[in-house]
């Protein structure tokens, strides 16, 4: 509108008149005390002034849109809409909660349910967009470890998207666990241990999977019953499958690998969170081409790279970027043939993408 437009537009002067605003009080008994005056929007977001609500824990476990989340609470799966009051104050956090959050739910207004608050988040899985502005995506939140699947073929092993994943999930304080799958095309066993070993030799779980041949999934079971795991990785690598072969009862969505250039169909659209027969959750998560870090992160890609947190003392350098520094025990570890050079070169390649 232009600045002389405005002027035009004639505000209500009139006076409201009988109007009957009850149950008042409360408001100016919290409104004027000296703690509220001084708050932080985020922190008065977190007081509300509703009354008469029964309140209910509960958990995140899908995102419809926006303002819609399926919680569950006790078994129970109830969709519920966010409070005005967190809309207003959570707008600027581009998500106002993710699957994973815990959270409290009115549950007096039923089916109505509203989120009243989003608890203090554990751990976030969080990436971020690319471009200058670096939108923060969460993942998922308050989860016990990231599921890193990948495949041996179709598409083919890809350690580079491992490794950045392996980076997000050390700066971000998750266990991380390395499956892949479709292991029944392995032709040729020492090209995978080739490939492989760096990781297990610094202590990261290395799981070989066949949904086809029923290889390593006992063992892959063990490591996920009571915990609650997100399964991430490209497209077409085999995360519903996995997840369908230990509980069938799911049955999600899976489709074909494209035989010309090896792409998954992005078949898994939703993130949603699902227990397990065995106890613990799965998160089962759409394929993504790349991931992203945030440029804050980059002085810490050094020290947590895998296999480079040993090392890292040992530099001559504080700040050493093991790039082009005198007396660097990562390129000296490098040049005697502990680290590979393929694992050193994405180092750099995640680093300098920063
Ligand atoms: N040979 C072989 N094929 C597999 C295996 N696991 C899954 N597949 C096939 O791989 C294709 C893709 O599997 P999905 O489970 O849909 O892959 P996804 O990772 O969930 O893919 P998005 O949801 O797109 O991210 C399907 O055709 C599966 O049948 C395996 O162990 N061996
Ligand atoms: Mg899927
Ligand atoms: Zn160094």
């Amino acid at each position: 509108m232009k600045q002389k437009d405005k002027k035009k537009v004639k505000r209500y002067s009139g006076r409201l008149l009988n109007i009957s605003l009850p149950d008042l009080d409360i408001l100016d008994d919290i409104k004027d005390q000296a703690l509220y005056k001084t708050a932080r929007i985020g922190k008065k977001s977190k007081i509300s002034f509703k009354t008469g609500m029964t309140l209910a824990q509960g958990r995140i476990t899908e995102i419809k849109s926006n303002y819609l989340y399926i919680v569950e609470v006790d078994s129970q799966f109830h969709t519920a809409s966010m409070s005005g009051r967190l809309k207003q104050f959570l707008y600027q956090s581009h998500a106002l909660a993710a699957v994973g959050d815990t959270v409290e739910l009115d549950t007096s207004a039923a089916p109505d349910y509203r989120i009243e608050n989003v608890l203090p988040r554990r751990n976030a899985l969080t990436r971020y967009g690319s471009g200058s502005f670096q939108k923060q995506i969460v993942l998922a939140a308050n989860i016990d470890q990231v599921i890193i699947t990948s495949s041996w073929r179709m598409p083919i092993f890809k350690p580079g998207l491992i490794d950045r994943y392996l980076c997000i999930a050390a700066i971000q304080g998750i266990k991380a666990i390395i499956v892949i799958n479709k292991i029944d095309l392995l032709e040729d066993s020492k090209e995978l241990e080739e490939q492989t070993h760096y990781y297990r030799d610094n202590g990261i779980p290395v799981i070989c999977t066949s949904v086809v041949t029923g290889q390593g999934m006992d063992e892959l079971k063990e490591l996920l019953a009571n915990k609650d795991s997100v399964f991430t990785g490209h497209s077409g690598t085999g995360k519903s499958s996995l997840i369908n072969y230990l509980e069938p009862q799911l049955n999600l969505l899976t489709a074909e690998v494209s035989d010309s250039n090896e792409k998954g169909k992005h078949t898994t659209t939703q993130a949603v969170l699902l227990p397990w027969s065995f106890g613990g959750h799965l998160l089962d998560t759409p394929g993504i081409k790349t991931i992203t870090l945030h440029s804050d992160d980059k002085a810490m890609i050094p020290r947590v790279f895998p296999g480079f947190e040993s090392l890292y003392d040992n530099c001559r350098f504080r700040d050493c970027s093991h790039n082009h520094e005198e007396d660097c025990a990562v390129l000296q570890a490098m040049e005697a043939g502990q680290i590979p050079e393929e694992r050193y070169y994405s180092y750099l390649n995640i680093y300098e993408d920063l």
